[in-house]
């Protein structure tokens, strides 16, 4: 008799854990790998016998990544979960910050290309595209808020997830680890920069800079509509005037919270060691001018 019993109450609370975890609480998940097929088989009536069907081995993987208040961190940059793992992951957005973020796992190498890709899709679409590099995402979740995303494990191996809000993924990344006997060759962490080697910091200011700054550099680009404060417009002659190059160069490599700024401002680390490609960043800052 009370074996029965809770036999029963341990089917029950499965069956809440599963509707609880098809539900979520955010309200505006997207997400192409959101489609959990096997969750729509527990709405069974509950006269059936348990179980009519063998449930598809699926281990359930709950996971909780942060991201830190006023920072373009997450609060953790290694995730592991099984091979063949449903994952649940919820991003939560700490409370104090001003920032968007959003969680997006990709094939390793594509770092820079997802985030190239998302930007067209602007703050609605969440700076993300779908395609084949993206495996995962969560939409962007605002300050004091969450979203999250349910998806199936890639094969095992190692793979890179960043934020796509514009300027964030070369600091805002970690890596999922799906564990399991791994076959071929671990896919090989990519360097981080890799296409950003040599290029002509024209090249640069046009992919990285117009985002926030615009075309013309008075700071209508598409990542400047959620800001707050924007980038004022490089035009404005007063502002020229009482800002150095040296201060320039700093707030593009070390980003506005080192210079007093918004966190708006990324940093650009991976130009830390390139201070040619700074300075001529400044040149083009400075040429925009006007009066
Ligand atoms: C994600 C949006 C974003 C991107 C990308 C971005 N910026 Fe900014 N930038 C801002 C914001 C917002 C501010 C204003 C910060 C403030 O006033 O607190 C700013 C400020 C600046 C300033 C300082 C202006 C001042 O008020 O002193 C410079 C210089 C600058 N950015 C250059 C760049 C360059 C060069 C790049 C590309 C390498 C770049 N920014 C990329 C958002 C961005
Ligand atoms: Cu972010």
């Amino acid at each position: 008799m009370s074996r029965i019993r809770s036999r029963t109450l341990v089917l029950g609370s499965l069956l809440v854990a599963v509707a609880a975890c098809g539900k979520g609480n955010s309200g505006d998940r997207v997400g192409p790998a959101q489609a959990s097929a096997p969750l729509a088989n527990s709405a069974t009536p509950p006269t059936a016998p348990v179980a009519p069907l063998p449930p598809p081995k699926l281990e359930k993987v709950e996971l909780v990544i942060g991201a830190i208040a006023s920072t373009m961190t997450f609060d953790k940059t290694t995730l592991t979960v099984p091979a063949g793992a449903e994952v649940h992951l919820v991003l939560s957005d700490a409370k104090p910050g001003t920032l968007m973020h959003n969680w997006v796992l990709v094939k390793p190498g594509t770092e820079a290309a997802v985030a190239a890709a998302g930007l067209p899709a602007g703050p609605a679409g969440n700076y993300v595209t779908a395609g084949p590099d993206v495996l995962a995402f969560t939409p962007l979740a605002k300050p004091g808020g969450t979203s999250e995303v349910t998806f199936q494990a890639p094969p095992p191996g190692s793979y890179p997830y960043i934020c796509s809000f514009p300027g964030h993924y070369l600091i805002m990344k970690g890596t999922l680890v799906v564990a399991g006997e791994v076959v071929a060759a671990l896919p090989e962490p990519a360097a981080p920069t890799a296409g950003l080697a040599s290029p002509a910091a024209e090249k640069l200011f046009a992919t990285r800079c117009v985002v926030c700054h615009g075309p013309t550099g008075i700071g209508d680009g598409p990542g400047a509509a959620v800001l707050d404060p924007k980038p004022r417009a490089f035009s404005d002659a007063a502002w020229q005037a009482s800002a150095t190059d040296d201060r320039i160069f700093k707030t593009i490599v070390e980003g506005g919270p080192a210079m007093g700024k918004s966190a708006g401002m990324p940093p650009n680390p991976d130009l830390a060691d390139k201070p040619d490609v700074v300075k001529e960043l400044v040149r083009i800052v400075r040429a925009f001018k006007k009066g």
